[in-house]
């Protein structure tokens, strides 16, 4: 009996403390994707759970990808080293349990996931926040590959093609190497340098027989050099040697003496 009356004062306690209840909920109505150069309608709802009329204050961040309404726009109040980021504000009168709508419009300038951040409801002094969501934004698929759109061989691979230029190295061994890789990260890109390693090998062995060439050039010039000394020193002994030599005695002419 006693175990019956405590679950009856259970759930009483918890009827009681939901229909006590207060604040507010937000739902925001976001389309899981959407195509490149297509405009969004982003609704944002509130429902106020208080039981008497409420002012609430709506914030969205918005970035350059916003296109209505205009977003607010904060400066740099002095002592402060950023502004507040770019957002768009609503202000809404609520009565008990009223919903009402406030819509933006995003025109997403790359391809690939586009974040959007919770919804920020003030209301009767409470920050509500409301859940993170995200966009895909599809690729614009026109068989051109386009990087600066975002797209690549993940998000348009429609478009983008495996070892492309797309700045996103896919690491793929396809046979080709990709540019966009480090190296060392994509494995096709290990024959390329085999390629230029052929060329370098071939400027080192040209280089190598200059270089040999040039030593035998010296070699031979010293050589030659060596032998005109040798030949010079030579000559020059000789010719103190023979400057050293006894000059021969003049030879007297035979023949008859003519009378004095
Ligand atoms: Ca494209
Ligand atoms: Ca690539």
């Amino acid at each position: 009996m006693s175990l019956i009356c405590t679950r009856m004062l259970f759930i009483v306690c918890l009827l009681s403390g939901m229909a006590m209840a207060e604040g507010v909920t937000i739902t925001r109505d976001v389309p899981a994707t959407a195509r490149f150069g297509e405009q969004i309608r982003i609704t944002v709802s509130v429902t106020n759970h208080f039981n008497r009329t409420v002012k609430v204050d709506i914030e969205e961040q918005a970035d350059n990808d916003v296109i209505e309404p205009k977003p607010v726009l904060s400066i740099t109040p002095p002592g402060m080293i950023a502004a507040r980021p770019p957002r768009i504000e609503w202000t809404l009168d609520l009565a008990p349990e009223e919903t009402k709508d406030v819509y933006y419009i995003v025109l997403p300038k790359q391809v690939g996931d586009y974040p959007l951040a919770p919804t920020s409801v003030t209301a009767e002094g409470n920050l509500y926040s409301g859940e993170p969501a995200s966009i895909k934004i599809l690729c614009n698929a026109n068989s051109i590959c386009e990087p600066d759109l975002g797209e690549n061989l993940l998000t348009c691979p429609h478009d983008c093609k495996s070892g492309g230029k797309d700045r996103f190295c896919d690491r793929t061994s396809d046979g080709k190497c990709d540019p966009d890789c480090a190296p060392g990260y994509d494995p096709d890109c290990e024959t390329k340098p085999a390629a230029n390693g052929g060329l370098m090998l071939f400027g080192e062995i040209c280089i190598g027989i200059i270089v040999l060439l040039a030593i035998i050039a010296a070699a031979a010039f010293f050589i030659s050099r060596r032998k005109k000394a040798d030949v010079y020193q030579t000559l020059t002994q000789n010719l103190e040697e023979a400057s050293k030599r006894p000059s021969t005695p003049p030879i007297e002419k035979k023949g008859k003496n003519r009378p004095s």
